[in-house]
């Protein structure tokens, strides 16, 4: 070969080793990782719900995989966030409750991601008390955030939006998809709303729209409790009991004021009328009011004629009536990201997963919030759409959690995990080789009390037949749950010496849990 034929030659391979390099990195799927804060899979169609329609959120379960069994390591938002992003439990990566900060030294998920030549995104609400690390870009709220005009934290600094939260948190992450990434790199975002989080406050349309319509109630509304111990008795967040009248049902302090001492027994919000609306500008607050107005109206005139009961079931409609408001604008939003990913033609390459913080009680066992190992807190929705390796319409019932999320996506884009992370990748479920996947008790620790809503400390393991949950702390309380036999948790069968063999057998499967996942007491 002459000395130009062989440069030439060197040339072509340059250039062709060049195209596959780019071609199989542009082949890394693209991640967009959907998070809402507080949504139950009770308020979502795919699941069933009898609430409300989600069509939106439904056409990842219809498109890909929805998975039945999702549940969270520890039910409260920061420290789920946490076990996310780092893919281990509680007591390995240190953030037990919403209140110290997350530790930052430590590797996440999205700094891997980032390292591996992804370009990397976050809009939303994070909940650490500092800064993501690992995103090239990212506007988050300051710890829960507004729904009204909210405030961001950018890396140049604060700044504040005008609008309401759920669509505006939308606006960054499609105007970031459209102008702002760099279209030669695969991306890895996430696109975690501040909704459905209390005080449930909804876009004024929303508002007006829900504030007339009427819910079915659960089972179980009037709980009292008697089939459980101390920690169920002891929690406060019943709705009769807990949910202000101001904060969360939206009555206003003159309406209160001017009715005097209503229910002494029912606390009242110790800064007044709820804060979304005292963030309101006077056109936005214009669009609130006669809604508002109404429901205050209804309240002076029959509030004191209604029995107990009738003022739990009146507290429960409202309180569904602002949470599914909320739930709407979640689900037209993901509609208008999903619309976009169609639109580009980025659908195809693009992992789209839809999950939650944790569950949350709407109106079972009469609560609202989450924290409990019990199902409604426990569970989380988790639905994946990758069209080119999930089969549409899948659906799974293995126990997964939010542990694994961080193994899965690393596998999905094939990049290595770091060995001490404890979850499983859900890849052998995603392409359909469920036989591979094993696993079949998970652990969960629940650790912030005393705190907001008084739920005691507990650990559990949870397999698909039984749940034993061991309180402690300033109680020392076994509870065992038949999940076959009873579903909606009502009477802990703990002490039935039909069970005991059960009891013992469980116990030593948490003690094992225990030691694998490196729990130090
Ligand atoms: C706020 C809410 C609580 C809620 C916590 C934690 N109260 O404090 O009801 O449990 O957040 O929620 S409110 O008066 O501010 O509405 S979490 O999702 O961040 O864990
Ligand atoms: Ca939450």
């Amino acid at each position: 070969m002459k000395q130009h034929q062989l440069v030439l030659a060197l040339f072509a391979c340059l250039s062709f080793w060049s195209c596959t390099e780019k071609a199989s990195k542009q082949k890394r799927p693209n991640i967009l990782f959907i998070m809402s804060d507080d949504h139950a899979y009770q308020a979502i169609s795919a699941y069933g719900s009898k609430l409300i329609q989600t069509p939106n959120i439904d056409r990842l379960a219809d498109e890909g995989i929805l998975f039945h069994n999702a549940c969270v390591t520890n039910s409260i938002c920061a420290p789920s966030r946490a076990t996310i992003l780092t893919g281990k439990h509680t007591h390995i990566n240190g953030k037990m409750d919403n209140v110290h900060p997350f530790d930052t030294t430590q590797m996440t998920f999205p700094q891997i991601f980032q390292k591996a030549g992804y370009e990397t995104a976050m809009y939303g609400k994070l909940h650490f008390g500092n800064n993501p690390k690992g995103f090239d870009d990212f506007m988050i709220l300051p710890d829960q955030g507004n729904y009204i005009n909210p405030d961001f934290i950018t890396p140049e600094g604060d700044t504040t939006l005008m609008g309401y939260v759920t669509d505006l948190i939308t606006d960054l992450t499609i105007d970031w998809l459209k102008k702002k990434r760099d279209e030669d790199k695969p991306f890895m975002m996430m696109y975690w709303q501040k909704a459905p989080h209390r005080p449930w406050w909804p876009r004024a349309d929303k508002f007006k729209k829900y504030s007339q319509m009427s819910f079915p109630e659960p089972e179980s509304l009037f709980d009292d409790y008697s089939g459980r111990g101390t920690a169920a008795k002891t929690a406060e967040m019943n709705i009769y009991s807990h949910m202000t009248y101001n904060h969360d049902s939206k009555i206003r302090p003159e309406t209160l004021k001017r009715m005097g001492q209503i229910d002494p027994d029912v606390p009242l919000y110790k800064n007044g009328f709820t804060y979304p609306y005292n963030r309101a500008t006077l056109e936005q607050k214009a669009a609130y009011d006669p809604v508002v107005d109404s429901i205050n109206l209804y309240f002076e005139t029959h509030w004191p004629k209604m029995s107990r009961e009738e003022k739990m079931r009146w507290k429960y409609q409202r309180y569904m009536q602002d949470y599914l408001g909320c739930i709407e604008s979640v689900d037209e939003n993901v509609g208008r990201v999903l619309d976009y990913l169609d639109e580009s033609g980025l659908a195809e390459n693009t992992i789209v997963v839809y999950t939650s913080d944790q569950g949350f009680y709407l109106g079972e066992h009469g609560w609202f919030d989450k924290r409990f190992a019990y199902n409604e807190s426990f569970k989380t929705p988790l639905l994946i759409r990758w069209p080119s390796k999930i089969k549409a319409g899948s659906v799974n019932d293995d126990l997964v959690q939010n542990l694994d999320f961080a193994q899965t996506l690393l596998e999905a884009a094939n990049i290595d995990a770091p060995n001490d992370m404890q979850g499983e990748s859900l890849m052998p479920i995603l392409t359909g080789n469920n036989k591979e996947w094993t696993r079949d008790a998970v652990y969960y620790h629940y650790y912030a009390y005393p705190a907001y809503h008084m739920v005691k400390k507990h650990y559990a393991i949870v397999k698909k037949d039984y749940k034993l949950i061991h309180f402690y702390d300033d109680v020392d309380e076994w509870e065992l749950y038949d999940r076959q036999k009873d579903p909606n948790e009502m009477n802990s069968v703990y002490d039935d010496p039909k069970y005991a063999d059960i009891v013992k057998e469980l116990k030593g499967e948490l003690d094992g849990l225990r030691k694998k996942y490196k729990v130090i007491d």
